[in-house]
């Protein structure tokens, strides 16, 4: 049915025939094309909701960094994500090793020692400074490299998102898309900076609990495990040792007449010992052992697969590192160390308790300790049972 009809254009002084039907058609077509964008949007969001919850729930760094990763790509349609982490000093790079974190896994995982390596648009950075906008625009390979080290795809564009907690810049989210029109400097970042600051608060807060978890397990003078830490994993490897029927060996060690060293270098040059000696009983274990200080100058080592034979070969190696060469201080003074060690095994099953085992365990390296004191110190005795 075709009708004329006076419209705007008509008043104007010509008419328009209006086809009811193909206008009709079109308003449709209009309308099922919005309704399939209404749902496209509806879905993105609840993709990005789910993406919100998943990041805020996740405990640790790996596991937030791990989520990021896998799941940011997929939700936003991305060819490229990284991150870049301001560490001047690497201490978060330090700890999240020292906490095991397998950097390997997260090649998008990228450490600066500034923020002007970020590739943000910083401008004046005055105290009142506005805090920096998203950077988006064509990816450009020699600009782009240290965002986007090695891209597994042909980024076309990008776009460089400062991440920032209370004003301070502690990184930025690094986006890059094989679309060229996916990341214009025109395009609104209302969304990418929301994700950014959610990103951002959740990134800050696994560090913090990270740095709180590894202060918690360790000894501060010297960086190694502390007796916490110690007596939590003894009871995981003792009930792991039992269901997989290995050995685990338990040295103690107490270096000799360590108040002389106290009275002739005074408690600083005792403090410098004390993390020599840490230094040169580490040097001597493989990556599975567990050494900690226990208090004073008694250190302690979890030997994971390992008998009385290998703990107490492993134990004369430490006790001859310890006494080998003299220990430097500051102003040229030097002192000659050494220490007594313990040890015992726990062979293979066993029954009690873990924590009664453990007990034990501890009870007879000190034992056998005490009787390297007694035998004239700067040796190693073995734990036999009477
Ligand atoms: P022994 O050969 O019998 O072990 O003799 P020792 O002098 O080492 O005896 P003991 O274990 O009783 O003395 C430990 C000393 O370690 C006492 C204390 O002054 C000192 N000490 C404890 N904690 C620290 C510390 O954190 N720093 C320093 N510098 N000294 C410490
Ligand atoms: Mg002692
Ligand atoms: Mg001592």
């Amino acid at each position: 049915m075709t009708h004329t009809i006076n419209s705007p254009v008509a008043e104007a002084g010509t008419s328009a025939v209006i086809d009811y039907a193909a206008e009709n058609q079109a308003l449709r077509a209009r309308m099922a094309y919005m309704l399939e964008q209404a749902e496209r949007n509806h879905e993105i969001m609840m993709r990005h909701q789910a993406f919100d919850l998943e990041i805020v729930a996740a405990t640790s760094f790996p596991e937030l960094i791990g989520s990021i990763f896998r799941s940011l790509p997929i939700i936003s349609e991305l060819d490229g994500v990284t991150l870049s982490l301001v560490d001047e000093d690497a201490d978060i790079r330090t700890v999240m090793e020292r906490l095991g974190v397998d950097f390997s896994t997260f090649p998008g995982l990228l450490f600066v020692t500034s923020v002007d390596q970020l590739g943000l648009d910083l401008g004046a950075r005055t105290a009142a400074a506005q805090p920096p906008r998203p950077v988006l625009g064509m990816f450009d390979a020699t600009r782009h490299a240290a965002q986007f080290p090695q891209p597994a795809h042909r980024l076309q564009s990008v776009a460089v998102v400062p991440l920032l907690r209370n004003k301070r810049i502690i990184g930025s989210l690094n986006l890059g898309s094989i679309d060229p029109t996916r990341f214009t400097p025109s395009l609104g970042t209302d969304f990418v900076e929301h994700m950014a600051s959610i990103i951002a608060i959740c990134l800050e807060n696994v560090i913090s609990n990270e740095m709180l978890k590894y202060i918690g397990l360790t000894d501060s003078l010297t960086g190694v495990y502390n007796r916490r830490y110690i007596d939590r994993r003894l009871l995981e490897e003792i009930s792991r040792a039992r269901r997989q029927n290995y050995d685990i060996s338990f040295m103690y060690i107490d270096i000799d007449h360590f108040k002389r060293v106290n009275d002739t270098l005074g408690h600083q040059g005792g403090d410098e010992v004390l993390r020599e000696v840490a230094g040169r009983i580490k040097g001597e274990l493989r990556l599975s052992d567990a050494l900690a200080r226990f208090g004073g100058e008694e250190f302690v080592v979890l030997l994971i697969d390992a008998d009385l034979d290998s703990a107490a070969f492993v134990a004369e190696r430490i006790r001859a590192g310890i006494a080998a060469s003299m220990i430097g201080l500051p102003h040229g003074l030097q002192v000659s160390i050494t220490g007594s060690i313990g040890v015992a095994a726990l062979s293979g099953a066993g029954d009690g308790t873990a924590e009664a085992t453990a007990l034990e365990l501890v009870a007879h390296a000190d034992e056998a300790l005490y009787q390297a004191k007694s035998a004239g110190r700067n040796r190693v005795v073995r734990y036999q049972a009477q």
